[in-house]
C-alpha cells in the first residue's frame, strides 16, 4: 500500500511522462537531421519540469521544490522539499538511446522519505518509501547477494569529454577491471541506481553527481537492503555528489579498490 504522498508522485510522474514518451517518439526524426535534437530536448526537459512542479503543487501546496531545470524554489512549507530531474540520462534521451528516466524524491525534515524513477520506454516505475521496502512495479526489489567484488557487475558513471575529475575516473575504472567481472557506464546515474535496488547491478560508482540525480535511488538502494556511501569517507554524497552504492559485504571490497585509485 503506497501511502497518499507516492500516490501523488506517481500520478504527477506518469502524466509527465506521456509527455515525454510523445517527444521520444520525435527525436529519431531530428536526429538526422543537419540542426539535430538539442534545443528540442532542452524544451522535453522544461516541459517534463513544469508538468511535475504543477501536479506536485497542486496535490502539496507550499512544500519546496530543488529541480535541475528551475533550480531552487522555496515554498512556505520548511519541512517538505520534492527534489527532481525531470530526464536522468539527457544525452542518452537525445541520441533515441531508451535508457533515461524521470526522478523525484521526497525529503522531509532533510530526510529522504519517498522515491520514484520511472523509465518511460520500457514502463518500469520504481518507488520506495521509508520503511515501506523498495518495488519496481509492484515486484519488491532487493539488492544483489554476491558476496565477492571478483564476481560482480558493476555501472560506473563515465564523466563526458572534459568534464571534472577525469583522470580520477580513469584510474578507479583501471583499478576496477582488474577486480569485477563487468563494467558498464549507462548515461542515467538515476537508473544505474534503481538497477542497484533491483539485484540487477551489484554495485554503482559516480563521482561529481548532482543531488536530484541520486536523491530517489539513494532511497531505493537503501530499501532494497543496500548501502550507500561517499567512497573517500564518512560524507553525504548529497552533499559531495560522490556515491558509491551496493550491498554490505561488497561495500568494504570496493572502498578498498576505490582508495587504491586514488593512492595510484
Ligand atoms: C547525467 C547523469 C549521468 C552522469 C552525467 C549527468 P542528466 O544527468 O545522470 O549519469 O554521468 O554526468 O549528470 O544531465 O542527464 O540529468
Amino acid at each position: 500500500m503506497s501511502s497518499p504522498v507516492l500516490t501523488v508522485m506517481t500520478a504527477a510522474v506518469r502524466k509527465a511522462a506521456r509527455a515525454l514518451q510523445r517527444d521520444y517518439g520525435e527525436i529519431a526524426n531530428l536526429q538526422v537531421s543537419q540542426k539535430g535534437p538539442g534545443d528540442y530536448v532542452t524544451a522535453a526537459d522544461k516541459r517534463c519540469d513544469k508538468i511535475l512542479r504543477e501536479e506536485l503543487a497542486k496535490a502539496r501546496p507550499g512544500y519546496s521544490f530543488l529541480t535541475e531545470e528551475t533550480g531552487s524554489v522555496p515554498g512556505t512549507d520548511p519541512d517538505h522539499r520534492f527534489i527532481i530531474d525531470p530526464i536522468d540520462g539527457t544525452m542518452n534521451f537525445m541520441h533515441s538511446v531508451p535508457f533515461f528516466a524521470i526522478t523525484v524524491a521526497l525529503e522531509r525534515k532533510d530526510e529522504l522519505v519517498a522515491a520514484i524513477t520511472y523509465n518511460p520506454i520500457t514502463d518500469e516505475m520504481y518507488s520506495a518509501e521509508k520503511g515501506g521496502g523498495a518495488f519496481v512495479n509492484n515486484k519488491r526489489m532487493r539488492v544483489a547477494q554476491r558476496r565477492d567484488i571478483h564476481d560482480t557487475l558493476v555501472s560506473y558513471e563515465i564523466p563526458h569529454r572534459g568534464g571534472k575529475g577525469l583522470p580520477l575516473s580513469r584510474a578507479e575504472i583501471s583499478v576496477l577491471q582488474g577486480r569485477v567481472v563487468g563494467i558498464r557506464g549507462t548515461g542515467s546515474a538515476a537508473l544505474s541506481m534503481a538497477y542497484v535496488a533491483a539485484g540487477r547491478f551489484d554495485a554503482m560508482v559516480c563521482r561529481n553527481i548532482n543531488s536530484w540525480d541520486i536523491a530517489a535511488g539513494i532511497l531505493l538502494v537503501k530499501e532494497a537492503g543496500g548501502f550507500v556511501a561517499d567512497p573517500d569517507g564518512e560524507k553525504n554524497p548529497m552533499e559531495t555528489g560522490n556515491i558509491l552504492a551496493t550491498n554490505a559485504d561488497l561495500l568494504p571490497q570496493f572502498k578498498d579498490a576505490l582508495a587504491m585509485a586514488r593512492e595510484a
